[in-house]
């Protein structure tokens, strides 16, 4: 291949083990030629190039002087992985990266020994690596052995407070355990919070007394009835803060920081800490995100994620789009809201661009906040920002709201609290896979009392449904929208609110009434069209609500067809369930009505695109098409056939 790069060191190490006999300096080289496949790799299959690109002398220090799979290197998040795969004995398939059949984005299980915990989700590394220490240190037996365990952990998932929770038990334990800080001062977008100026102080080398006149500072910032609760803390903090770093005060060992990208350092302090350590050792790293590659260097996101690129100018092929995100979509929108109304306000969990606030954030920077990766935190202080009388919109992936889940239920829907939940990435989200499929919120929001649950049929229905929130006041709320494009439907001049619990009819037809919620309405409309051809016309409906049902509308529907279908872009015991539910208790079923319900297979689906991750879970258009014909009792001629 004209474009692969030249790695005749690289092409020798087929697995870990082959790094033992290299000198320092080959080592250098090989992390070099890891590098450059690297960006190969990446250029061809897009995806995670920056965090990976960070790691590339870390991935291979880590391999030389440990030994893997015996010991267990934790990828927190594991968007870093490429290099760690390219190492691990999957070079050979490294192309296929986040493709259908091919290699995950992350780490998993499955995959290989060498990824001993999945991750995709972050802040889990420490957690997973002290319960390996303890496994191993009360006589757990796998195949592979246990050994060590060393947690890789970026500055920005070390903001979160399950990284805490587990750096407080892991102190507390005492057992020999690795935690790298991965500080390269990048989260997706530039990291927030106190946690990440505090690192910046401790490589700045700046005196801790430093550090208390700065949260000296941060109080007076404060206005007066805030200032004794943040005294108090302040106090704490300068009492930790003396003779150690906060890392010290968690009870584990600090070391750093050191040059992530220089073998002299990274090689001797591995080797030191593997012959010496008895107990916690945190090692503090700096790197550079997209370390090596001029492009990724130069984004705005250091080459996070990316499209296939052009190695040599670094350009990004992105098809060509028709229709408007659904994220910008809701984005764009929300500013509308904003500026009219001055109590609208926003949070993002560290997605400022992900979810469309960046907008926010840029015109009203005071009422958008990015509270780092705590979905946690986040839902509960928008829960009180709704309580002190401002209008939240709590902007998360539905993968990223499961971590919030207890706030949601506890904080916000027992409290009845006005918070809005846009709820993007909602259904099969493509390359990231099962660990980003937002499966499971229909299900989870649905099932709390007071909750309005609503999902966006295209790109004008999104724009009714942020209006809806906004005007929503007497208890939360949620709307959920897919990943990419919107259908290309013609935009409303002006946003409708809608009326809570009542679904909208599409299209009149016969026998049998196809009930949709969500985007699956498009695939619906085509499964109709191909049925028109067989002299079949269904009744069409678009639920909009799953929460409250729109009782009316779906007893109509029953009574005046023989079968009733319901599709969904989500996991049993969601919306389907709740229609199920209520034809069962208004005893429609005693009389015969052919119901079937269209929802995620009962398993967690592997990358490939979205199409391709909704034919596998047969909800595509044919599939719709075919269970109308099987319902109605009308074969396919494939079936009479056979
Ligand atoms: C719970 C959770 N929320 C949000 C994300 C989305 N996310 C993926 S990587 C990332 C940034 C991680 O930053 P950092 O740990 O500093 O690693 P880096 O990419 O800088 O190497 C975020 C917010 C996630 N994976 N998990």
């Amino acid at each position: 291949m004209p474009d692969r790069p030249k790695t005749p060191l690289l092409d020798q190490i087929t697995r870990p083990v082959d790094l033992k006999g290299l000198t320092d300096a080959q080592l250098v080289q090989v992390a070099h030629e890891l590098r450059q496949e690297t960006i190969s790799a990446v250029s061809v299959t897009g995806g995670h190039l920056g965090a990976g690109l960070g790691v590339v002398e870390l991935t291979t220090a880590l391999h030389a002087v440990f030994d893997t799979p015996r010991d267990k290197v934790i990828w927190d998040v594991s968007h870093q992985c490429y290099p760690h795969k390219i190492l691990t004995g999957r070079r050979d398939r490294i192309r296929t990266l986040r493709m259908k059949d091919g290699l995950s984005g992350f780490t998993k299980r499955s995959e290989s020994p060498f990824d001993p915990f999945g991750a995709a989700h972050s802040s889990t590394s420490i957690s997973a690596a002290l319960g390996f220490a303890v496994a191993r240190d009360l006589g757990g037996v796998i195949p592979e052995g246990n050994g060590d365990a060393i947690a890789v952990i970026g500055d920005g998932s070390m903001s979160a407070g399950m990284a805490f929770e587990a750096m407080n038990n892991a102190g507390h334990l005492g057992k020999r355990l690795f935690v790298i800080l991965n500080d390269n001062e990048m989260s997706i977008a530039p990291p927030v919070g106190a946690l990440s100026s505090y690192l910046s102080r401790l490589y700045a080398g700046e005196p801790f007394q430093e550090l208390k006149a700065a949260a000296k500072g941060a109080v007076s910032l404060l206005p007066e009835p805030f200032r004794e609760g943040a005294k108090r803390a302040k106090d704490m903090l300068k009492g930790m803060a003396v003779g150690g770093t906060m890392f010290e005060a968690l009870g584990f060992s600090y070391l750093g920081p050191i040059d992530g990208h220089d073998m002299d350092q990274l090689l001797p302090v591995l080797r030191t800490v593997k012959a010496r350590a008895t107990g916690p050792i945190l090692i503090h790293v700096l790197t550079k995100k997209g370390k090596g590659y001029g492009p990724a260097e130069r984004a705005r996101d250091k080459g996070h994620a990316t499209a296939k690129f052009d190695m040599v100018t670094g350009e990004q092929k992105k098809a060509p789009s028709n229709a408007p995100s659904y994220t910008s979509v809701f984005g764009n929108e929300l500013v509308k809201h904003a500026a009219k109304d001055d109590k609208i306000c926003a949070v993002t969990a560290a997605m400022p661009d992900g979810t469309g606030l960046n907008l926010m954030a840029e015109r009203y920077p005071s009422r958008c906040f990015d509270v780092g990766i705590a979905e946690q935190h986040g839902v509960t202080f928008a829960a009180a920002l709704a309580a002190g009388g401002m209008k939240p919109f709590c902007a998360m992936y539905s993968t990223f709201l499961q971590r919030g889940y207890d706030q949601v239920v506890h904080d916000v829907a027992i409290q009845r609290l006005p918070v809005r939940f846009a709820i993007d990435r909602a259904g099969l989200v493509g390359a990231d896979g099962a660990t980003h499929a937002g499966s499971f919120d229909i299900g989870f929001m649905s099932n709390l009392p007071g909750m309005v649950v609503m999902a966006a049929a295209d790109e004008a229905e999104l724009v009714h449904m942020v209006a809806t929130a906004a005007a929503h006041n007497d208890g939360p709320i949620a709307f959920r929208y897919p990943r990419g494009e919107g259908e290309g439907v013609e935009m409303p001049e002006t946003p409708e609110v809608l009326e809570i619990g009542k679904g909208r009819m599409i299209q009149d037809g016969k026998r049998v009434a196809l009930l949709s919620f969500g985007t699956r309405l498009g695939e619906v409309k085509k499964a109709a069209e191909s049925l028109a051809a067989k002299g079949i016309t269904p009744t069409i409906a678009d639920a909009r609500f799953a929460k409250p049902l729109d009782r009316d509308l779906i007893l109509q529907l029953a009574a005046d067809h023989e079968a009733l279908i319901t599709i969904e872009e989500g996991a049993v015991g969601g919306f389907g369930s709740h229609v199920a539910q209520l034809l069962a208790e208004e005893g429609v079923f005693d009389s015969g009505l052919k119901y079937r319900s269209m929802v995620l297979p009962d398993t967690f689906i592997d990358q490939a695109s979205p199409a391709d991750m909704y034919e596998v879970a047969a909800m595509n258009a044919p599939q719709i098409e075919a269970k109308v014909l099987d319902v109605l009792g009308v074969a396919t001629i494939g079936e009479k056939r056979a």
